[in-house]
């Protein structure tokens, strides 16, 4: 699995180098929002039947790369295969989002947990990277994924997705040394779990810290940057891990951007109440940014779609280091053709003259 991707915009602009014109890749760009991935679902019977058999995961992630002239293909999974293994009891239900039977109610709780294997436990991931990779057959980069330790930690906590996030914060403020552990053992498992996602294959890694945000300052740099830390350490002491680009992004941390920046990723993923402009300024060029539309332009007219690339392209300015994306995942109800014409927007306004 060494070979380079025909198409290396997304690998080249990761690095800081330079690019024919901007890459674009789509958070979700294989799900609800397509009848292919809805239709590959129902044949399925459930979504954790599609992330479990390796060639239904190769179909969904497939799937937008027929549609739409993306420069990347993202490993369709989740990131709760981490509790799942844990054994948490894992469910989603429709409407509701994920579940866990078991959720983690105590430092006793804690205590019983293990670290995943990431070839015993979650081999039918490192397969779906495998035969997706020899699917793709090097036309585009493929990203493998997980969550940051903080955002495993509240689903396993919660139990379930929160809009307060109370369980978890009564851990961390009134159970400390269990949160602490907890972390502590999230941060060893995102770290084998995402090196052997590079050794089966996968050629960018991202880090997903979809609930950073709702941490106090002090607690973000405690509970999700220093874990998130951790896990990029154990990605540069492994000599083919360490030479895959990483993104970290974490939702809502437009605020952190230095610090992020100095815990060794490549880029940094961008939501999009942060101006790329202002992004570039407080990470000095040192990282490369990803993103950053407000993922509603998508229910936009085609005019307001494009003229809202422009101002992405326009904010982020001249010079390498820009992945477009749009700064959080594409909603059920988006259009697939708004997609289409986001996609060929990047590229057609980005082309940099020689
Ligand atoms: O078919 C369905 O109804 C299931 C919906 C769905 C899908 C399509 C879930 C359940 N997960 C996924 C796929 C998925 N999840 C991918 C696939 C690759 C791609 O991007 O195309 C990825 C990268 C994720 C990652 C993920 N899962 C995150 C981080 C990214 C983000 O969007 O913030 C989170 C927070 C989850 C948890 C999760 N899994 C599923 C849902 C509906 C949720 C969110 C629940 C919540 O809002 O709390």
């Amino acid at each position: 699995m060494t070979g380079s991707p025909r198409n290396d915009r997304l690998i080249r602009a990761l690095k800081r180098e330079p690019v024919d014109c901007t890459p674009v890749w789509i958070m979700r760009q294989a799900g609800r929002y397509l009848p292919e991935y809805r239709a590959s679902r129902e044949r399925a019977g459930d979504f954790l039947t599609l992330c479990k058999t390796p060639e239904l995961a190769c179909e969904v992630t497939m799937q937008p790369l027929a549609r739409f002239d993306l420069d990347a293909a993202i490993l369709f999974s989740d990131i709760l295969t981490i509790p799942d293994a844990m054994g948490l009891g894992l469910s989603l239900h429709e409407g509701e989002g994920p579940r866990f039977a078991r959720p983690i109610n105590s430092k006793a709780d804690v205590d019983s947990l293990g670290v995943p294997d990431p070839e015993d436990d979650l081999g039918y991931v490192l397969e779906a990277v495998r035969v997706i990779r020899h699917e793709l057959a090097d036309r585009v980069p493929l990203i493998g994924f997980s969550g940051s330790p903080w955002t495993l930690a509240t689903y396993m906590v919660e139990g379930r997705s929160t809009r307060d996030f109370a369980k978890i914060k009564n851990m961390i403020y009134r159970e400390a040394p269990a949160a602490q552990k907890l972390l502590g053992l999230l941060s060893q498992s995102v770290g084998l779990y995402l090196k052997a996602q590079a050794r089966a294959g996968a050629q960018v890694l991202m880090v997903f810290d979809t609930w950073g945000g709702v941490l106090g300052h002090a607690e973000y740099r405690e509970f999700s940057l220093d874990p998130m830390a951790q896990v990029l350490s154990e990605l540069q002491s492994d000599p083919i891990a360490s030479k895959v680009p990483t993104i970290v992004f974490t939702k809502g941390g437009g605020q952190w951007l230095p610090q992020i920046a100095s815990i060794g990723c490549d880029a940094i993923g961008c939501d999009w109440t942060t101006s790329l402009a202002q992004a570039r300024l407080a990470v000095k060029d040192q990282v490369a940014l990803q993103g950053n539309l407000d993922p509603a332009i998508l229910y936009a007219s085609p005019e307001r779609i494009r003229s809202a690339v422009a101002e992405v392209l326009a904010d982020f300015g001249s010079g390498p280091g820009h992945v477009f994306n749009l700064g959080h995942g594409v909603t059920p109800g988006v259009n697939p053709d708004h997609v289409k014409v986001l996609v060929d927007a990047v590229h057609e306004l980005s082309v940099i003259s020689p």
